[in-house]
Order: C-alpha cells, then structure tokens, then sequence
C-alpha cells in the first residue's frame, strides 16, 4: 500500500498525459475526418456540375424543385489554368476528343450550365484540305473555350473546289451563315493551324477590335509589326459591321489582314491585344497550300482599302452554299466563292 502510494503520484501524471494524449489524436482524427468528408461533398458536387449528362428531361423542363435563375458568369472564369503545352507529335483521335468534350453539343457548340455566358461566339475557321490541322484545333481549343465559360458555335467555312484560296471571303460567309443559326454577338475568326499557348488569352471580344495571335512562335514570339492583325482575330457584331465585313477580293496569300487592319483604322478604331506572354501561339508547320501562292496585287490593293472598303465587303457578298453538315465537335460549311473575276455558279 505504502509502496503504491509512494509512486502513485508519477503514475497519475502519466495517466493523465497519456489521457490528454488520446483525447488529442481523437479531436485531430475527426477534424481530418470532418475536412476530408467536405471535401468529398464539394469534390461530388463539382463533378456532378460538370458531369451531368444533358438528359433531355433535365434539359427540356426546369426541375420541379427550386430552380434558380443563372448568375451571369464572372468577368474572369475561375478554370482557367494559364499557360499551356501546345505540341503536334501525336496524332489525334476525334473519336477521342469527342468523348473528352461530352458536353459539346452536336454542331460543336457548347453553352456553360453553372452561369450565364457574358457573349455568344462563333468561331470562323477559313479552311480547304487542312484534315490534319483541324483535329489538333478541336482537340485543343474544345476544352480552352468551355473553361473560359464561353457560349460558342465551331463553323469551319470549306472553300468548295480547286479555284485559288480567299481566306478573308471566306470568313464573311461564316458571319453571315453563324449568324444565321444563332444570335452571335462576337465573331474569333481562327487559322485552322494556330493554337493558344495559354488558356487566359480569351476568345472573346472586347471594346475595340482584338488581335490574339500576338507572339507566334514562327515569328520568334514577337509580333512581326504593329500593324499586324493576321492569324486570330475578334470583332463584334457592330465592329465587324462598322467595316462593312473584310475585303471579298484577296485571292491567293497575303494582304486581306493588312486590309482589314486599314479597315479598323480608318472607322476611327483602334486594336486591342493581350501581352506578349499571354498571346502565345503555335502554329503547326506546314508548307505553302497549292493555290495559294502570294498574292502579287495585295500591295496595291492595301494602299486602296480606304475606297475599296465601301463597295468590297458584306454588302457585296456573294456566295453559294453547297452543304452545311452538323459533326459533332463542328459544323461544316461548304461554299461555292467563286474565283478572281468569276462569280460563284448560280445552280
Ligand atoms: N487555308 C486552308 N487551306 C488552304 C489555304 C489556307 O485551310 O489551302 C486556311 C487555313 O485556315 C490556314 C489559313 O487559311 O491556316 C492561312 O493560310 P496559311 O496557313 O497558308 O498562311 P501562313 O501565313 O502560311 O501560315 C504561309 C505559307 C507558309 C509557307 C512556309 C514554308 N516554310
Ligand atoms: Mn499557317
């Protein structure tokens, strides 16, 4: 007994240290839990935000339960992750990059579901025999559009035939065509060949027209010069009708950027860009298409654009649709355009 009472004061202090001990671990092992099951919650409810299939019943009849009416989505999207590895050694799968993109919807537009988009963008990609540019496109600008939170329509305008390539021609008729499926109110008018290095270099519109392909790496990652407005480029609904359209009559490479720029400029307006790090591109190398070798009258013709922009443009536009075919990452456009001084056929 006196042994016992003699140590029983240290072996009460440890006692109650190794209670004070328990009862700690016990305390961190259900914050930790607690933590972990939040987060669970909140990884759940994210996935299933952006995983939900578009069941036509959830898509055709608001939900019985409260519906709440979408916030419009915030000025800078909260997915967007910065600079990205932009590379063209793997070839791509469009079956794959269909499945990736499954909130794509068929036509390849995609609308975000958690907020309502700030514009509705179509994208214009002039194109003719570029099969191997466009998959890199869908596969890297698919995922870019949906995390900058656009509502945005992919129309890729085929120029129909063998007559000589008019990239700028091509573009009117994706406005006028997008236009007509859906109430656009920005136009990204994209080289199928031109991919984004970062995410934050945003495919939308701003106050004045926006160039977006400012540092390509096939110009070391400067722009070749100020006036430079070739590769990507973004103008509303009003700046794209301010200047009647581009130019209609630029067959062959060169010169139809350097119009459209003199267009901008002589309505009064100015060009918008982002920095030199954010504007980043890629192009995919490749050589010179056949017909469309340089344009020998493209210098004459930019040093008239102030003249020719009244009558050359969207209201002299002419064209004739072939097919429009919805896939599932695009809609195709097929266009009979004409050729230099040949109307396009007339049936
Ligand atoms: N395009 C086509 N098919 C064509 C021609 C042009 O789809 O037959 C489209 C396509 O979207 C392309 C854009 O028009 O990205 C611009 O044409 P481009 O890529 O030929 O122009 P770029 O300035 O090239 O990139 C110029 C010729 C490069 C030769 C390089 C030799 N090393
Ligand atoms: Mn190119």
């Amino acid at each position: 007994m006196g042994k016992n009472v003699a140590t029983g004061s240290p072996m009460r202090g440890l006692h109650a240290t190794c209670l004070m001990l328990m009862v700690l671990s016990g305390l961190h092992l259900s914050l930790v839990l607690l933590y972990y099951l939040d987060m669970h919650v909140y990884t759940a409810q994210l996935m299933q935000r952006f995983l939900e299939p578009e069941s036509p019943a959830t898509s055709a009849a608001p939900s019985t339960t409260t519906s709440q009416p979408l916030q419009p989505c915030p000025e800078t999207s909260p997915h967007l992750v910065g600079p990205l590895r932009i590379e063209f050694s793997q070839s791509i799968n469009l079956e794959e990059v269909k499945q990736i993109n499954s909130l794509v919807r068929e036509g390849g537009h995609f609308t975000p579901t958690e907020c309502t988009a700030l514009q509705k963008v179509a994208v214009i990609i002039p194109f003719r025999n570029r099969d191997e540019h466009l998959k890199y496109w869908l596969y890297y600008l698919h995922p870019i559009l949906q995390r900058q939170q656009l509502d945005y329509g992919v129309y890729v305008i085929n120029q129909h035939g063998e007559e000589t390539f008019n990239r700028a021609k091509l573009l009117n008729v994706g406005f006028v065509e997008a236009l007509k499926e859906y109430d656009y109110n920005c136009f990204v008018f994209s080289d199928v060949d031109l991919i984004p290095m970062d995410d934050r270099n945003i495919y939308k519109c701003y106050s004045q027209p926006r160039h977006l392909a400012v540092s390509m790496d096939k110009f070391g990652f400067r722009l070749p010069y100020n006036q430079f407005f070739g590769g990507i480029s973004a103008l509303s609904k009003e700046q794209h009708e301010k200047i009647n359209g581009f130019p209609n009559d630029y067959w062959g490479w060169g010169g139809e950027d350097d119009d459209i720029y003199n267009r901008i400029a002589y309505k009064g307006m100015g060009i918008s860009r982002p920095d030199g790090v954010i504007g980043k591109c890629r192009m995919i190398k490749h050589n010179r298409d056949e017909k469309n070798s340089p344009n020998p009258q493209r210098f004459d013709r930019i040093a008239r654009t102030r003249q020719t922009m009244q009558n050359d443009g969207l209201n002299s536009l002419k064209y004739r649709v072939l097919q429009v075919k919805k896939y599932p990452l695009y809609t195709f456009i097929d266009v009979d355009v004409g050729g230099p001084g040949r109307p396009p056929s007339s049936r």
